[in-house]
């Protein structure tokens, strides 16, 4: 390795260049055709070489005791060599195979860990426990678990087909879209991470583009920063939009704006559902005037709202952190209910479009095409857990629970193997996830850092983080392609995950289905010179692997080939030849399928179900994503600049509890209490708070979070029996000036 040298590398960011001296990072610089580069410079460098790091493996001292009164998240660490850790990771994953199955391992692994197409955490540790019989593994994702199982339902088609496909891209909203509604932002400070990165962070660009071209275009946000100057704010209070939405398909269908014959000849179940907003089937009417009490917008400006996305083309963007609540899948079903009385679904720049902005790569343009990949192979075990529902499955083993029209039931877990995921950052009632981590047997954790999840594990191996080995760089929607080169050798004693699973498989007796006898080296030249003869056999030149790792990085001619491409369009010519995939093959306003589920919360068509929230705790908390960060990674930086989160706050809040800017508070509610750093805006509503996720869960003796994780705050509910998705958003807290000492 040079002394002295610069190379770009990508990340979930995107990409940057990395100067290296003396086997060190020193410092990162933007890369050259980023208008937008992530503001990660000061953080990379010193999150990399940390102290915090974990130089080399550990085993609990409790769990080798087997001492039960010592709780995971209160224990000591003993050192061990790689060779000794290693073994008795591989004999106690043959005595839990040995003694209850592979169904007792659980290998959901929920998390983003490093961009990379081969050194990709969730496939290795996916691979690599299929190669030794299967685990039970986890559905959907934090991000859209509502999403995914309504959407089909309604339009029959896939979420991510939805996401990666049938949607209008930027620059045909630019041409075709008069009225932007969107529904919880469009932020670019979400959009400048992406699965694999975003190269050209240009989301900030368009808006000043629609601008130019006199677009009308409102975000409807209790946050006014959740989208770009150039909308206008509409406040509502979270957890209302639903109202909203029926209010404006009150005054669509009242005031002659609905368009009758789409409805009739595309969407099913309109007459029934028309009874339930107009009041006629016993139901209070959903008026303006109704919503208004709700939402805090006034009547008549929904009025003009509803009248305005009746003229001209309209395309209703929703993003995803409206299903991120409780009830989150009506909001989605609500806002393909709107399009279709709209009747815009299938014209350019109408419709419908979820996520825009949530991740920087939707809307993109660029030629879909399968990136190198690296192949996790079959689970032989069908059980799985929708993945938010982890701390009701240690909870409860052999427990029965609702499920998108199933009834399931909980495995028994043994074993939970985490490689690439910070559970202790991402679930919601991190308190109740305390408990439900002392359930297994034994939890393996692969992790550069010393999160809370690593220090909650029994076996703890040190991971490499993207900087100490190569990969290749491609993410979906993005023209570029990267070979990352390794840029330090591995800090302390930390290894590849795939060259621990290598070493495990050898003592498990399936190194050669986990390795097929290749290096990692080895393994990235043979998955890119795949992806290299299906790229060019689609006409899409790629240059060869010596050219791309000579060269560091291409960007590939596949832009702009389905710039014009209109979501829905073959369905809108001929919905009887171009049926949709639901049962009536068109629009579900209503569903069959969903009202034979009987669930109260989530009838045949969509519903307002007003939040539950405890009275006693008069603030609503929304917890976004970090701008500065993505989730909970970085932050052994990030948190020797900022030891507390930042809780934002309207100054009519402030003042009624006396606090002010910088004041260091508390937030609590019955399920926990974090500290944060209080940050007053206008740019909030009053009586909500926000508090960005990603700080590092650092509980107290009397269990007061001093990090500000609002996990301590947020409720383990699912969306409801149809998603189980995780319900982070919009739950109620108090806040008071927390005096140290
Ligand atoms: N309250 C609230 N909670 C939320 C959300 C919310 O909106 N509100 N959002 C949810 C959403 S959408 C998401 S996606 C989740 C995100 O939750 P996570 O994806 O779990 O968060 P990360 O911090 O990205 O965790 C990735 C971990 O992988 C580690 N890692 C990085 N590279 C490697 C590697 O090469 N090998 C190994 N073994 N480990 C590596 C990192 O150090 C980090 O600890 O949070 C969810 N939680
Ligand atoms: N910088 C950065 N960007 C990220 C990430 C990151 O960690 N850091 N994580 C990425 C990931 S994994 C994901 S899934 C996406 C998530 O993308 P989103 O789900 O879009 O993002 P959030 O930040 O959770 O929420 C956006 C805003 O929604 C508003 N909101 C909350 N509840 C309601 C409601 O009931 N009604 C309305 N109208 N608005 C509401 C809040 O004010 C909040 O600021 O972000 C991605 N982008
Ligand atoms: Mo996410």
């Amino acid at each position: 390795m040079g002394k002295k040298f610069s190379k770009v590398t990508t990340s979930h960011w995107g990409a940057f260049n990395v100067f290296v001296e003396n086997d060190k990072i020193i410092k990162t610089e933007p890369f050259e055709a980023d208008p937008a580069p992530p503001q990660i410079s000061e953080l990379v460098p010193k999150a990399v070489h940390h102290s915090k790091r974990i130089d080399q493996p550990y085993v609990r001292k409790g769990w080798i005791d087997k001492d039960p009164d010592k709780l995971r998240g209160d224990d000591e660490y003993i050192p061990l060599p790689w060779e000794d850790a290693l073994d008795l990771a591989a004999k106690e994953i043959t005595r839990v195979k040995r003694d209850f199955g592979n169904g007792a391992i659980f290998g959901g692994s929920y998390g983003w860990a490093s961009a990379g197409r081969f050194h990709h955490s969730q496939s290795q540790l996916h691979r690599f426990l299929n190669s030794v019989g299967g685990y039970v593994s986890s559905y959907a994702s934090y991000s859209t678990g509502a999403a995914q199982a309504i959407i089909p339902h309604v339009l029959g088609l896939n979420f991510h087909k939805i996401t990666w496909g049938e949607i209008n891209s930027w620059s045909s909203i630019a041409k075709h879209t008069d009225n932007l509604i969107i529904f919880g932002g469009i932020n670019p400070k979400n959009s400048q991470v992406s699965m694999g990165g975003s190269t050209e962070h240009d989301v900030a660009e368009h808006f000043k583009n629609f601008k130019r071209l006199q677009k009308n275009m409102v975000s409807i946000s209790p946050q006014q920063d959740d989208s770009p100057k150039e909308t206008n704010w509409l406040p509502i209070i979270p957890g209302t939009d639903m109202a909203l939405m029926l209010a404006i398909a009150y005054v669509l269908e009242t005031e002659n704006l609905a368009d009758q014959m789409f409805l009739d000849t595309h969407s099913a179940g309109y007459q029934v559902f028309k009874k339930y907003f107009l009041g006629t089937d016993g139901h209070s009417a959903k008026t303006p005037e109704w919503a208004s009490l709700e939402t805090g917008i006034d009547a008549s400006q929904i009025r003009d709202l509803a009248r305005n996305m009746a003229s001209g083309r309209t395309l209703i963007c929703v993003s995803w952190s409206l299903q991120r609540a409780r009830y989150g899948e009506h909001p989605f079903w609500m806002a393909c209910v709107l399009a279709a009385m709209l009747g815009q679904i299938g014209l350019p720049g109408g419709g419908v479009g979820f996520g825009y902005g949530a991740i920087g790569n939707v809307g993109k343009t660029a030629r879909r095409m399968q990136g190198p990949l690296f192949e996790q192979g079959q689970n032989p075990i069908s059980d799985f857990i929708p993945v938010s529902r982890i701390a009701d499955m240690l909870l409860n083993p052999g427990g029965a629970y609702n499920f998108n029209g199933e009834q399931r039931i909980y495995p028994d877990i043994k074993l939970v193997y985490w490689c690439g995921g910070n559970p202790f950052h991402h679930h919601q009632d991190l308190n109740r996830l305390i408990s439900a981590w002392q359930h297994p047997e034994t939890v393996i954790v692969h992790e550069p850092w010393w999160t809370a999840t690593a220090q909650r594990a029994d076996i703890v191996f040190p991971a490499t983080t993207q900087f100490e080995r190569s990969d290749l760089g491609w993410a979906k929607g993005d023209p570029y392609l990267f070979f990352m080169p390794q840029m330090i050798q591995p800090v302390g004693l930390s290894r590849n995950d795939y060259d621990i699973f290598a070493d495990l498989s050898k003592k498990l007796n399936c190194e050669e289905q986990f390795t097929h006898n290749k290096s990692s080296d080895e393994w990235i030249r043979d998955i890119y010179n795949k992806f290299y003869i299906e790229a060019n056999s689609n006409g899409i030149k790629v240059p060869n692997f010596e050219t791309l790792k000579e060269k560091n990085f291409e960007r590939m001619p596949i832009d702009s080939d389905d710039e014009d491409y209109v979501p829905f369009k073959n369905f809108r010519d001929d919905p009887v030849k171009h049926s949709l995939g639901t049962p009536s093959g068109k629009i579900e306003i209503y569903s069959e399928k969903i009202a034979g589920f009987n669930y109260e919360e989530i009838p045949g068509h969509p519903i307002y179900n007003k939040p539950l929230l405890d009275p006693k705790f008069p603030l609503r908390l929304l917890s976004p994503q970090p701008h500065d960060k993505l989730h909970s990674q970085l932050q052994a930086a990030a948190e020797d600049l900022q030891k507390h989160a930042v809780l934002v706050m309207n100054p009519q809040d402030a003042e009624k509890r006396g606090v002010s800017q910088g004041n260091l508070v508390k937030v609590w509610n019955s399920r926990g209490a974090c500290l944060a750093s209080l940050q007053i805006e206008e740019t909030i509503i009053p009586g909500v708070v926000s508090l960005a996720t990603g700080a590092w869960f650092s509980p107290s003796k009397d269990g007061l979070d001093i990090s500000g994780n609002p996990n301590v705050l947020t409720a383990d509910l699912g969306t409801s029996n149809l998603g189980q998705g995780s319900a982070a958003h919009n739950i109620e807290v108090q806040v008071e000036k927390y005096n140290e000492n």
